[in-house]
């Protein structure tokens, strides 16, 4: 597998941005904070063959926020599942890539979401289902910040610890941001980390969420050592909403939902691109 993975998540982030820019509006911030998280699941841990998308026994990854949607096709599209101009459908009228993830419609992806909470579940139902086959099959999946003010969070994971999911591996998009303001005045979720382990899972924080190595490391150590020992692993990524694009970021909670101009996407390719 090629290792450029900085590179991958260039052409991803740069994807997202020309999808969204082409329909006019979308999730961006929270697609955005994702990419890195992505790119190292699918380029080069997870158990999956784009050829073969239902193959028996591969890794799955449920996006329980499932909003971002539009980073997991391009992620899906750079690896191989179907072509990249499919991208520019986006949410248009008979498309196979609706905002929100979906199942039915989407080839490479294994769980519809979109309800915030519930993702979560299946993934965990995913995750006893493996174990039930012996297939070996590892479950990833990913919850934002905001999301984790769901009491369906709470009683998943407590299942998940009981019923000793150690082929689970979750991951919070720790963006500090939610919809309409930050999680912290919305309705805070410190102590994090605290609460994961008190509910029975390893946890382990990323300082930087969008730095390829650091997500690289944590991904591989939740993977081989953290999900030994009877427990599920959760890895808090610190990220940034809207990473990769300055004026984006400055949005703040304003770049939740938000429109953006094929002009304005055309731009902030160049830039990152480094062709400004
Ligand atoms: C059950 C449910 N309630 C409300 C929404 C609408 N909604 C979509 S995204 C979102 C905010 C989610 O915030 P967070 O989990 O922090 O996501 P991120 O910051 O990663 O975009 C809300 C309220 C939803 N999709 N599902
Ligand atoms: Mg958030």
């Amino acid at each position: 597998m090629n290792n450029d993975l900085k590179s991958i998540a260039k052409d991803i982030r740069c994807d997202v941005l020309q999808c969204i820019g082409h329909l006019g509006v979308g999730h961006i911030g929270g697609c955005l904070s994702v990419v890195e998280l992505l790119t190292v699941l699918y380029f080069e841990v997870m158990h999956i063959d784009p050829k073969n998308p239902k193959m028996a026994g591969r890794d799955r990854f449920v996006c329980s926020k499932g909003h971002a949607g539009p980073a997991v096709y391009a992620t899906l599209a750079n690896r191989g599942y179907f072509d990249k101009k499919e991208l520019l459908t986006l949410n248009q009228g008979g498309t196979n890539l609706p905002s929100h993830c979906d199942m039915n419609r989407t080839v490479g992806i294994d769980m519809t979401t979109g309800s915030l909470g519930q993702g979560f579940s299946c993934a965990i139902g995913a995750a006893l289902g493996a174990k039930l086959e012996g297939d070996g099959a590892r479950i990833y999946t990913l919850i934002g910040d905001g999301e984790s003010q769901e009491g369906q969070i709470w009683e998943a994971a407590m299942f998940a610890a009981a019923k000793k999911l150690d082929n689970l591996i979750a991951f919070t998009d720790y963006n500090k941001l939610q919809i309409d303001g930050t999680v912290e005045e919305v309705n805070g979720i410190a102590p994090l980390a605290d609460k994961w382990r008190a509910f029975g899972w390893n946890v382990l924080e990323v300082p930087d969420g969008n730095d390829i190595e650091q997500v690289r490391s944590a991904v591989w150590r939740a993977r081989n050592d953290l999900t030994r020992d009877g427990k599920p692993a959760m890895v808090i990524l610190h990220t940034k909403k809207g990473c990769g694009v300055k004026w984006i970021e400055d949005l703040g909670a304003g770049n939740h939902n938000t429109n953006l101009t094929a002009e304005q996407a055309e731009v902030a390719i160049r830039e990152l691109r480094g062709e400004a």
